[in-house]
């Protein structure tokens, strides 16, 4: 932490804390607050508390997650007083809820209702917010809060001639309080996602004639609404207290246990039934959760959005209207699915008709009702459910200046930039609640609010305790987020999909992924542990004093944190605990239920001379007619553990990325055959490889090495013996995370060295099994202390940022630099030594594992020109 003296003013505010907005967020908020004796003001548009649930007020509206996990947890009497009537609650109940909370808790008295805040101002000479409202009011307050929701700005439809129509035009996000009776009208709804989905079954019931503009179909699975299933009340009511903090730990906010295997792992028969099981249940986070990979890999989601579009085709009559309801540009769960009460059927009515904007766009709306490029309608009425400028449209929609003047807008003009979704640098005790870059959309919102409204009243009170009255993130805690945020993403399907989670429905919009997709459970630690070290990421200023302990909270990929995670939960024993024979046992045990990595054409086993008898092999070959290049690959495993099992996926995957025929030897093991048995066997190996390429169905002299961790050090050695021998010729050494050098001093090992599974206990207990003391600094052994390194074949090396083998592995790529040979690197952020062999698990690991494959291809010359592939390793 530095901290230095401050001269900096604090006036005193009119109210400590502004709070936006009295629904979920901000009721909860005041009720904090003001039991922690903030003074707080709180301003709401509105002429009542509700929120969300105010406004949307169309026919059908009803949450989306089962009332009893969307209702607040904080107070325990409320628990027990209030009964819901149904599974989903309607929303008139929702806000009968919500004004029941404001009543019971006396709320009201410091809400400005019918208050909208204009402009908002951080003035830096007084330390205060000050806050002008549409009621001519200037508040001062120490801190600002924006809970104004993350769906409550409606997006202005862009539809030419939205504002002629003449009949009536009604806003699913601003329905009128008195009602609509569509009774014996021609209605028109355009839009089809969970307002449209929920209000057309409705419409439909009076309307006489209802056309139903569709641009994008959506996945919807029935909500079967009722009373709460038995299994559900049962284990709520059974221990609420452990049901509650389930949800919190959870990845959406509901405490379901999350399904290990992957949808293409189990059998057709078992996926179908669990579908099945899905579409009966009625849980819209039985589609997100159907299987462990379905938002992650294109195959599996593509059995379950075939499985749903089965059900549209078998529910609505008329094909070509199902096949216009079937949703086929987009994968299941990358939009927000709907839950649906008779949607599909509805569209079996004689009075409702579909009308697919994709190959009949609309041109106009008129006067009279909306033209087509194919037909001219004429409407009573026209509800809009067109959607909102989700995330941030409410938070820069109002004026909000930060320190030295810059606007929220501005900043950011090219998407969001926050530190954990609260609080954005350059705006002093400014926070939002269920902000971008936090879980908010992606959980349930109940849950997500009130981890956020707890974070925010638990940090003030310790800042005021501490005398603290200035709290803002650094920009480097904030960059770090957004990375994390994104990282959180990008293993993921939703980027893909043009949906409100980017900002693709609103024109000029800027696309990013806004919401935080790594798990109610991770992120409410992410938020804890900041508070425990220090604050992490902010600086703290009070009377006299500023601190900061500035840094990055999450800095590993996150699947590898699930990774870490995983082991520390098994409670894995450490290698270097166990006997050599236990440990091989072990390391083979951990294999179990491992995603199996791509199919290759052709995967045979065989054997071939080493250097003191046979070896074994396992050969993959690409789909694609040969011959191919041949790369020989050793496994890792401190050359004690491990064999072609150990690699196979790893393996797999670098036959399908690089086209080349995969020869993975399994070598002899320490501490049965010390140093140097396995140098001399790789190098037997490729001998009798590189001499029989042809009958294994190779291009000759078309041949490079590779191999990961112990097994790079083997390539790397083997490249060198070949040198000094005259061959065998090697095109090139593709080297993932290699050993290179007995030597525990670097830096990576001092700050790698424990915690990243691979410690430096279990580098020294591999060295002490594998080499004598005197034969470590052997070039065979530690390839770097080799006196020369030129005329070595071009060299890719892997490394990885939470390695202790990190800074060895760079020092190669130097010293092979200056030797005058061609060599190229692919740093990994944010990745342990393993990440690259977790192949399916560590999906973060897919492009580094495409650039290995590309490093592989660009060393065979002829076969990267011959099949027209790029040389991306040369290129780089
Ligand atoms: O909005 P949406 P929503 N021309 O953006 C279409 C929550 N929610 O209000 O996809 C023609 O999902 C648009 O088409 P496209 C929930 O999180 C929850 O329905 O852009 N069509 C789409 O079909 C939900 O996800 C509940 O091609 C146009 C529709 O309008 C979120 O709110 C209930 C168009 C907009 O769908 C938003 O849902 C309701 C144009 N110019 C909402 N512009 C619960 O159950 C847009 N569309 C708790």
């Amino acid at each position: 932490m530095t901290a230095h003296s401050s001269k900096r003013d604090f006036a005193k505010p009119q109210v400590d804390v502004v709070v936006v907005g009295a629904g979920f967020s901000g009721l909860y908020l005041l009720y904090r607050l003001r039991e922690l004796g903030f003074s707080t003001a709180v301003l709401e548009a509105a002429d009542d508390v509700g929120g969300t649930w105010y406004w949307n007020r169309y026919p059908g509206a009803r949450c989306d997650i089962q009332t009893i996990d969307y209702c607040y947890s904080f107070d325990p009497e409320l628990e027990t007083e209030w009964q819901w009537s149904e599974r989903y609650a309607t929303q008139p109940e929702i806000l009968r809820y919500l004004q029941y909370v404001a009543d019971k808790h006396e709320l009201r008295r410091d809400i400005r209702f019918s208050t909208r805040v204009e402009e908002a101002v951080w003035q830096d000479d007084t330390s205060l917010w000050s806050i002008r409202t549409s009621q001519g009011d200037e508040i001062t307050s120490r801190y600002y809060v924006m809970a104004t929701g993350c769906l409550s700005m409606p997006k202005t439809p862009e539809i030419t001639g939205h504002d002629r129509f003449l009949g009536e035009v009604y806003f699913t996000s601003h329905w009128p309080h008195k009602g609509v009776d569509f009774t014996g009208k021609q209605v028109a709804i355009i839009g089809t996602g969970s307002s449209g989905v929920q209000s057309i079954p409705m419409i439909a019931e009076q309307a006489e004639e209802l056309t139903v503009f569709q641009r994008t179909p959506c996945y919807c699975i029935p909500a079967r609404n009722g009373p709460v299933p038995a299994h559900w009340l049962a284990a709520l009511e059974g221990d609420r207290g452990a049901y509650r903090e389930a949800a919190r730990q959870s990845l959406f906010g509901v405490p379901i246990e999350p399904i290990g295997v992957g949808a293409l792992q189990v059998s057709d028969e078992e996926r179908q039934a669990r579908y099945e099981g899905i579409w009966e249940a009625g849980e819209l986070l039985g589609v997100v959760g159907a299987y462990a990979d379905i938002i992650t890999n294109a195959k599996s989601n593509e059995t379950l959005g075939e499985f749903v579009r089965g059900k549209i085709r078998a529910i609505v009559n008329d094909p070509v209207t199902a096949e216009a309801l079937c949703p086929k540009d987009f994968f299941i769960g990358t939009k927000r699915p709907c839950l649906d009460t008779n949607y599909y059927a509805s569209y079996n009515l004689p009075h409702v008709r579909l009308v697919d904007l994709r190959k009949n766009p609309i041109e106009t709306i008129t006067e009279t009702g909306i033209d087509t490029t194919d037909e001219s309608f004429a409407f009573d009425a026209i509800v809009f459910a067109t959607g909102f400028d989700a995330m941030t449209g409410a938070l820069v929609g109002v004026d909000i200046t930060g320190s030295k003047g810059i606007t929220l807008r501005d900043k950011w003009a090219h998407g969001p930039e926050t530190y954990l979704g609260l609080m954005t640098a350059g705006f002093p005790n400014f926070f939002t609640v269920t902000g971008p870059g936090s879980p908010s959309v992606l959980s349930n919102m109940v849950v997500s609010i009130e981890q956020h409204v707890e974070w925010i009243c638990d940090v003030l009170d310790d800042l005021r305790r501490k005398g603290i009255e200035l709290i803002e993130p650094t920009k480097t805690a904030e960059a770090g987020w957004v990375q994390h945020v994104n990282d959180c993403a990008n293993i993921t399907l939703l980027p893909q999909t043009n949906s409100w989670y980017t900002g693709a429905n609103v024109p000029g919009k800027p696309q990013v992924f806004l919401p935080y997709i790594g798990g109610v459970g991770p992120y409410r630690k992410a938020c804890d542990e900041v508070v425990e070290r220090d604050y992490i990421g902010f600086v703290l200023e009070g009377h006299g004093r500023r601190s900061c302990t500035d840094g990055v909270i999450r800095r590993l990929q996150p699947d590898v944190s699930m990774v870490l995670d995983m082991i520390a939960e098994l409670q894995w024993p450490r290698f270097e605990t166990l006997s050599v024979d236990d440990a091989r046992v072990f390391a083979l045990e951990t294999l179990t239920g491992r995603p199996p990595g791509p199919d290759v054409g052709e995967c045979i086993d065989g054997t071939l001379p080493g250097a003191a008898g046979k070896l074994d092999y396992r050969l993959y070959r690409p789909a694609s007619p040969g011959p191919h290049p041949i790369v020989v690959y050793f496994h890792g495993g401190g050359w004690m553990l491990g064999g072609y099992d150990t690699d196979d996926p790893l393996c797999r995957d670098l036959c399908v990325q690089s086209k080349a025929i995969i020869v993975s030897v399994d070598y002899r093991h320490a501490p049965e055959a010390r140093f140097p048995a396995a140098p001399e066997d790789a190098f037997a190996a490729v001998h009798w490889i590189a001499a029989n390429a042809e009958s294994l169905g190779g291009i000759p002299g078309e041949l490079a090495v590779c191999g990961w961790s112990a097994g790079a050090n083997l390539a790397a050695v083997v490249c060198q013996m070949a040198r000094d021998a005259a061959g065998p010729a090697i095109s090139g050494q593709l080297l993932i995370t290699p050993v290179t050098d007995y030597d525990f001093t670097r830096d990576s090992y001092k700050t790698n060295g424990e915690g990243y599974f691979l410690t430096t206990a279990l580098m020294q207990w591999f060295w002490d099994h594998y080499a004598d003391p005197a034969d470590r600094l052997d070039p065979r052994a530690s390839p770097l202390r080799a006196d020369n390194l030129a005329g070595l074949p071009p060299a890719i090396i892997v490394t990885c940022e939470f390695d202790p083998l990190r800074d060895e592995g760079i020092a190669y790529l130097e010293a092979l630099k200056t030797a005058g040979v061609a060599a190229q690197h692919i740093p990994c952020r944010g990745h342990i030594h393993s990440s690259l062999s977790l192949v399916d698990m560590v999906l973060s690991g897919a492009d580094a594992r495409v650039s290995m494959g590309g490093a592989l291809r660009g060393f065979f010359e002829a076969w990267g020109q011959g099949d027209g592939l790029e040389k991306s390793a040369r290129s780089r």
